[in-house]
């Protein structure tokens, strides 16, 4: 038998944010596929739709009106999943049925008053006011004495729960850490405890001499396969910078950000040449009052995609019972995607 190596044998590896394993199969990856590759037909989207919930000067669902706004536009989810005002915890005593009462807020932000585009079809300066947005509602819910975490994240595409094809990221803010960040808050802490520096920015170091899944850089930011990725295409945008939360960008980092924003989903809708489905989050520090120092801003991209515009991972039997696993590498995934043409591939197809 020759020696081990990544690109062949069975192997798990480990997340150092959160402590726990992938099951990296390659060998799987080179397997006959005799399933059918299909395209889908994308439908063409107007630029105003009068019966879209989101778009400027419509009436949402629940009866309220959006202003006419001109580039971004947040507001309460009209559905929240957290509440503020609920009464205080379930006096049940028996460890068997723990609950407690979970205050919070939610909130919907609209990425563009087009109700056609999306992340890698705006442009850059746009992009850069949906950060701004961002910046402010991080800061504004993160003040408020009940509220200790504030997740932002972008939910893409029908097959990722996405309700609504208009440009548009959520918001939840709320009481407790959530079991996510909570293992990163863990996990990073032990490791500035023990090394005086970020995990991330250590690691990150180290992806930029080793080259095998660093998608690209910019002046302040990385994009980047992880060595533990769960998702076939799974990614990360890094700060170059140690900073704990988008409060530490400065004017500059956030037109970086949004410059990487934009190319890494570029490459995604590339991939397939469709609009690459995803849930993408940013980490970041808790707004708990406590420093976190060691917390490290990064947005994660987890796409569901593996071989085609319709053909996606599940993460069923075993990735249920025991652990996520994936078949491609890391870092042959992160070779398809920086093989890819830089433009857009609607940009492309136009050219000719
Ligand atoms: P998703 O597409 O990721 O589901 O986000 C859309 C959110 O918008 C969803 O949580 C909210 C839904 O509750 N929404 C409103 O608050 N008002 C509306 O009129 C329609 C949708």
């Amino acid at each position: 038998m020759n020696k081990f190596n990544l690109e062949e044998h069975s192997h798990r590896r480990y997340n150092p944010m959160t402590g726990e394993w992938v099951q990296v199969s390659p060998h799987r990856a080179k397997r006959p596929w005799q399933g059918q590759v299909e395209k889908i037909i994308e439908s063409v989207r107007p630029q105003y739709d009068p019966d879209c919930y989101l778009c400027p000067g419509n009436t949402r669902a629940s009866g309220k009106q959006n202003p006419d706004y001109k580039n971004t536009f947040s507001f309460t989810n009209d559905f929240s999943a957290l509440q503020p005002d609920i009464p205080m915890g379930n006096a049940d005593k028996d460890d068997l049925f723990i609950s407690e009462r979970e205050r919070g807020l939610c909130k919907v932000v609209c990425f563009s008053p087009d109700h056609n585009l999306t992340i890698p079809e705006m442009s850059i300066s746009s992009i850069r006011e949906v950060i701004d947005l961002w910046v402010l509602e991080y800061r504004e819910l993160g003040k408020l004495d009940f509220i200790n975490y504030v997740q932002i994240f972008e939910n893409k595409g029908s097959i990722m729960g996405c309700s609504n094809p208009h440009p548009h990221g959520q918001i939840w803010a709320q009481e407790s850490v959530p079991g996510e960040p909570q293992k990163k808050t863990e996990r990073f802490q032990e490791y500035y405890e023990k090394h005086n520096r970020s995990l991330l920015l250590d690691y990150v170091e180290k992806e930029l001499e080793r080259k095998e899944r660093i998608l690209f850089e910019n002046q302040d930011f990385v994009a980047l396969v992880p060595f533990w990725a769960i998702w076939p295409f799974e990614t990360m945008l890094v700060s170059k910078r140690h900073i704990t939360s988008v409060l530490g960008l400065s004017g500059d980092e956030r037109l970086s950000f949004a410059d990487a924003y934009k190319k890494l989903t570029v490459m995604y809708d590339n991939l397939f040449e469709t609009s690459f489905a995803y849930s993408a989050g940013i980490h970041q520090a808790p707004t708990d009052g406590s420093l976190h120092e060691a917390w490290h801003l990064h947005m994660c991209f987890y796409p569901p995609l593996l071989r085609s515009a319709t053909i996606k991972k599940f993460m069923v039997g075993y990735e249920m019972f025991a652990n996520p696993q994936r078949d491609i590498t890391p870092e042959q995934a992160a070779k398809m995607l920086k093989s890819l043409p830089k433009d857009h591939y609607k940009q492309q197809q136009t050219k000719f």
